[in-house]
C-alpha cells in the first residue's frame, strides 16, 4: 500500500527549465526565484508573480471542486450500503471528501479568490473537476473500487503535493493524504471481503475493476508531451512529479495489489518490462478523456445539476449563519459600549 513514506527527492523535476523573465518587478521576482530554487515555501503575504498565483488558483480550485463533486458517486450508495458497518464507513469517507474540499477552498482563498467566485465557476460549467467523477457507480463493488483505485490514484498524485512550493496548499495536502490513505485501505478491504464471497460477488468486483481501470489511468492528466501546464508547474515546484511518471508509479504499485485481490486488470498489453523495471501498459483512450473533461461524459450533466441543487438548498443555512453572526456582533458592540 502507498503511505506517507512515498516521497520525492528535493529538486525533482523541472529545475532545468529557465524561469520566465518578470515584467512585474525584477527585484521581487529575483527574491521569489531564489526561494523557489532553494525549494523554499511561498506564503500568502509574500510577493508572487501573477502567473504563479493564477496557476495555483486554477489547480487548487479544480482540486477542491473534484473533492466536492467526488462526494456524489459514492454518496449515492450510502442508503444502500450492505451493512451498518459499511454504511458508517461510507458516511465518514464521503464527509472526509467534503472536508478536503473545504481545506482546499480555504487554501485558494489565501490567493485572493473567494469561495463564491470559485463556486460560480463550477456551477456555470466553466471550471474543471476530475474526469473520474463523471462515471456512474452501478454496483456496491464500485464503492470498493473507488476506494482502492480512485483514492489510490489520488494519493499517488497528492503525496508529492505535500511538498508543493505554496505553503497553504502543501499543508492542506498533508492532512488530505493521511485521510486518503485510510480511504484507499477501506476500499481494498471491502473488495478483499467480497472476493471471499459468492461467485456473483467476485464477478461484481471484476466488472467494477474493468469499468474503472482505464478511467483511473486517465485521471493523472494528459501525457507529458500534451500537458500544457506541466513544465511551468514543475518549474515553480507546484507539481513535483509529471503526469506520466505518476501514472507509471500507480500502475507499478497496483499490479501486485490486483494479484493479491485475485482480479485481472483489463489490459492485454500489461506486462513487466525487465529493461525498464516497470510495467508496460496499453493505450489510454484520450478522446474519451477529453470528451468527459469537456462536459460530455456519461454523468457530467447529472453531477453538475445535483451540485447546483445542493448548493441552492443550502442557502438558508448560509443565510442563518450570517444572520446569527450579525446579531452576535451587534450584541458584542452593545455590551462593550
Ligand atoms: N480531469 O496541463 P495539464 C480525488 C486538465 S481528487 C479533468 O496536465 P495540470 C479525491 C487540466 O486541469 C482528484 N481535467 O494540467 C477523491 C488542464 O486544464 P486547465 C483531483 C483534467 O494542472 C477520491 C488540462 O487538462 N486531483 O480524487 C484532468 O498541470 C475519491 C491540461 O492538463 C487533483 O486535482 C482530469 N483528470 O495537471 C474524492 C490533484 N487532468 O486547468 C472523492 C491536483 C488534466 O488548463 C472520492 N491537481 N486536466 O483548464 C493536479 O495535480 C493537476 O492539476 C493535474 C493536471 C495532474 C490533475
Amino acid at each position: 500500500m502507498y503511505t506517507q513514506s512515498f516521497n520525492v527527492p528535493d529538486n525533482a523535476g523541472g529545475k532545468t527549465v529557465p524561469l520566465a523573465p518578470s515584467i512585474e518587478d525584477p527585484v521581487l521576482q529575483a527574491a521569489f526565484d531564489t526561494r523557489i530554487d532553494a525549494d523554499g515555501r511561498i506564503e500568502p503575504q509574500d510577493w508572487m508573480p501573477e502567473a504563479y498565483r493564477k496557476t495555483l488558483v486554477r489547480q487548487i480550485s479544480q482540486h477542491a471542486h473534484s473533492e466536492i463533486v467526488g462526494m456524489l458517486p459514492e454518496g449515492n450508495w450510502i442508503s444502500r450500503a450492505p451493512s451498518l458497518k459499511r454504511k458508517a464507513i461510507l458516511i465518514a469517507k464521503v464527509q472526509d471528501e467534503g472536508g478536503h474540499g473545504l481545506y482546499l477552498y480555504s487554501a485558494a482563498e489565501t490567493l485572493g479568490t473567494s469561495r463564491d467566485q470559485m463556486l460560480e465557476g463550477l456551477h456555470s460549467g466553466r471550471a474543471k473537476y476530475s474526469s473520474i467523477f463523471n462515471y456512474p457507480t452501478l454496483t456496491w463493488a464500485d464503492v470498493g473500487v473507488i476506494g482502492w483505485l480512485v483514492d489510490g490514484a489520488a494519493i499517488m498524485n497528492q503525496v508529492p503535493l505535500c511538498r508543493c512550493s505554496y505553503g497553504p496548499y502543501a499543508r492542506a495536502m498533508v492532512r488530505v493524504c493521511k485521510e486518503e490513505s485510510f480511504h484507499q485501505r477501506q476500499g481494498y478491504e471491502a473488495l478483499l471481503v467480497m472476493m471471499t464471497g459468492t461467485e456473483e460477488q467476485k464477478a461484481m468486483v471484476q466488472d467494477a475493476v474493468n469499468r474503472w481501470w482505464w478511467k483511473c489511468l486517465a485521471m493523472f492528466g494528459p501525457p507529458d508531451a500534451d500537458s500544457p501546464n506541466s513544465a511551468q508547474g514543475m518549474r515553480w515546484g507546484i507539481k513535483r512529479v509529471s503526469n506520466d511518471e505518476l501514472r507509471q508509479k500507480f500502475v507499478d504499485a497496483t499490479v501486485p495489489q490486483a494479484k493479491v485481490l485475485g482480479v485481472t486488470l483489463p489490459d492485454p498489453d500489461l506486462k513487466w518490462n525487465e529493461e525498464r523495471q516497470h510495467y508496460d501498459y496499453g493505450q489510454i483512450d484520450w478522446n474519451e478523456f477529453w470528451e468527459t473533461v469537456n462536459g460530455n461524459g456519461p454523468c457530467n450533466k447529472e453531477r453538475l445539476a445535483t451540485r447546483v441543487k445542493a448548493h441552492n438548498q443550502g442557502q438558508w443555512v448560509r443565510d442563518a449563519a450570517l444572520a446569527h453572526a450579525a446579531k452576535k456582533q451587534a450584541r458584542n458592540i452593545k455590551e462593550a459600549a
